[in-house]
């Protein structure tokens, strides 16, 4: 075949799937795959700040100055079996054409909740619902707080039972890493009930 050759043992090859980590604007999807992400995460976050500043145009941008254009991008071993591969999509509105292609081949989904503003999440749960795309929900703490139990969480985003609701830190690995184990095992779960 083509393209293969001797030193490659398919079966031991590890299966590759792709994870969406989505959520509102500032949420902290790039901080999350950045924390996680085994390879230096490819950003395109400069772009925008630097060789962008001519062309886009940064009105309607409030405070943050880097923002993700595209996408952001890593990769994480959660066993010899399995690599996920992230992908962060962009937050603001109008970069919300991407989404549908950013999905194709998608497995799951993060969707990182802001705890101060839970709203700014409402459209991308709405987004993985439509679509059943399995996604759990990453209560992003920022100060390392967590004010409220994830139940109420849930409450106020009307996230359904079989959604699991986690109280995570973007910033910290192993805590990024736990909500990713997560997706993966409900994913698990839902494979063997079908
Ligand atoms: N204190 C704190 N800051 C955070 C946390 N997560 C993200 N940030 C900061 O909040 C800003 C927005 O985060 P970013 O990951 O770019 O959000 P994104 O728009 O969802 O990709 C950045 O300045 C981050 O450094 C967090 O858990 N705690
Ligand atoms: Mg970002």
């Amino acid at each position: 075949m083509a393209g293969s050759d001797s030193t490659t043992d398919a079966s031991s090859a590890p299966d590759t799937v792709k994870i969406l980590v989505a959520g509102g604007f500032g949420v902290g999807k790039t901080t999350m795959v950045g924390s996680v992400s085994e390879i230096a995460p490819l950003r395109t976050e400069e772009p925008l700040t630097m060789a962008g500043l001519d062309v886009d145009d940064l009105d309607g941008i409030e405070e943050k100055r880097a923002t993700t254009v595209a996408l952001d991008f890593g990769r994480i071993t959660i066993s010899r079996e399995l690599v996920l591969y992230l992908f962060g999509t962009p937050g603001q509105q109008r970069f919300w054409f991407m989404w549908n292609d950013l999905a194709l081949g998608a497995l799951g989904a993060v969707v990182l909740v802001d705890v101060r503003r839970p709203e700014s999440s409402f459209a991308a749960i709405d987004f993985f619902e439509r679509r059943d795309i399995p996604f759990v929900v990453g209560v992003n703490g920022f100060y390392g707080e967590h004010p409220y139990p994830p139940e109420d969480i849930r409450d106020a985003l009307a996230v359904p039972e079989h959604v699991q609701v986690l109280l995570c830190d973007a910033r910290d690995r192993e805590s990024c890493r736990d909500v990713l184990i997560a997706l993966i095992d409900q994913l698990i779960a839902s494979a063997v009930q079908a």
